[in-house]
């Protein structure tokens, strides 16, 4: 067989395989996340940076509902295909249809450092999510805020947000920058532990409970690992 590029044909099928058999043992996950917040905040910057690696300063708005997609080698064990949503141009009314929330396992709640009113609207943001969603088994949903456009300014974060997160059970707060690709990375890691570890929580009281009814079935000594 003729090599291309110098690798031939049977040196590349057996690449592939190996590339195959390496990722066929992998548990890949779907993760939904959302982003939400006023109109203008740096929604679809953020999840442009996250995804893509870019930053447009040329305005979009956002037209329909829209997610992108990206691809986390978490571990040598687990593959996560995160969903990150966006909205859709809804955001002056401050509350969306419960079918854009469905099935989200975390939030991300952005306000913007320049316009320091769209950090009284978290709590409109977070209001309307904690109402329309909740996770199986009363699990409590991961949710951190960005304060974004940090490249402009810092000096506009609200002195109680500490507090408020505290006060809100939200995980974490992070100054970000889509522009400048500051912490957005950080916080979307941050967000997907959490998610994991409330997906293999549940994964696991669900195998207690498969326990227990086969328990009361049939009585017999047995051990079994969870998680
Ligand atoms: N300086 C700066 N501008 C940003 C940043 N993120 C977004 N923008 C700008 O803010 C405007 C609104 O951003 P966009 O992502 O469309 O906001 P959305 O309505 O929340 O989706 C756009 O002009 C962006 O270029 C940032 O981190 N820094
Ligand atoms: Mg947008």
């Amino acid at each position: 067989m003729l090599p291309r590029n110098g690798i031939t044909r049977e040196e590349i099928i057996r690449i592939t395989e190996t590339i195959r058999e390496n990722n066929l043992h992998k548990e890949e996950l779907n993760f939904k996340i959302i982003v939400i917040g006023d109109f203008g905040v740096g929604k679809t910057s953020i999840i442009g940076r996250f995804t893509e690696g870019q930053f447009s300063s040329h305005y979009k708005i956002t037209i329909g509902a829209d997610f992108a997609v990206k691809t986390l080698e978490w571990d040598e064990n687990t593959r996560i295909n995160l969903h990150v949503w966006d909205i859709a141009g809804h955001e002056r009314f401050g509350s969306l249809l419960s079918v854009f929330y469905r099935h989200a396992v975390a939030a991300a709640i952005v306000f913007d450092l320049t316009r320091p009113e769209t950090f009284e609207s978290v709590d409109k943001w977070l209001i309307d999510l904690r109402r329309k969603l909740q996770l199986p088994g009363g699990k409590s949903l991961p949710i951190i805020i960005l304060a974004n456009k940090g490249d402009v300014t810092v000096s506009t974060v609200p002195k109680n947000i500490d507090d408020y997160c505290k006060n809100n059970d939200i995980l974490a707060w992070y100054i970000t920058s889509a522009k400048n690709d500051i912490n957005i990375d950080e916080a979307m890691i941050k967000l997907t532990r959490a998610a994991l570890a409330n997906y293999r929580g549940f994964k696991c009281s669900l195998l207690l409970t498969e326990d227990i009814i086969s328990l009361n079935d049939a009585p017999v000594n047995r051990e079994k690992q969870c998680c």
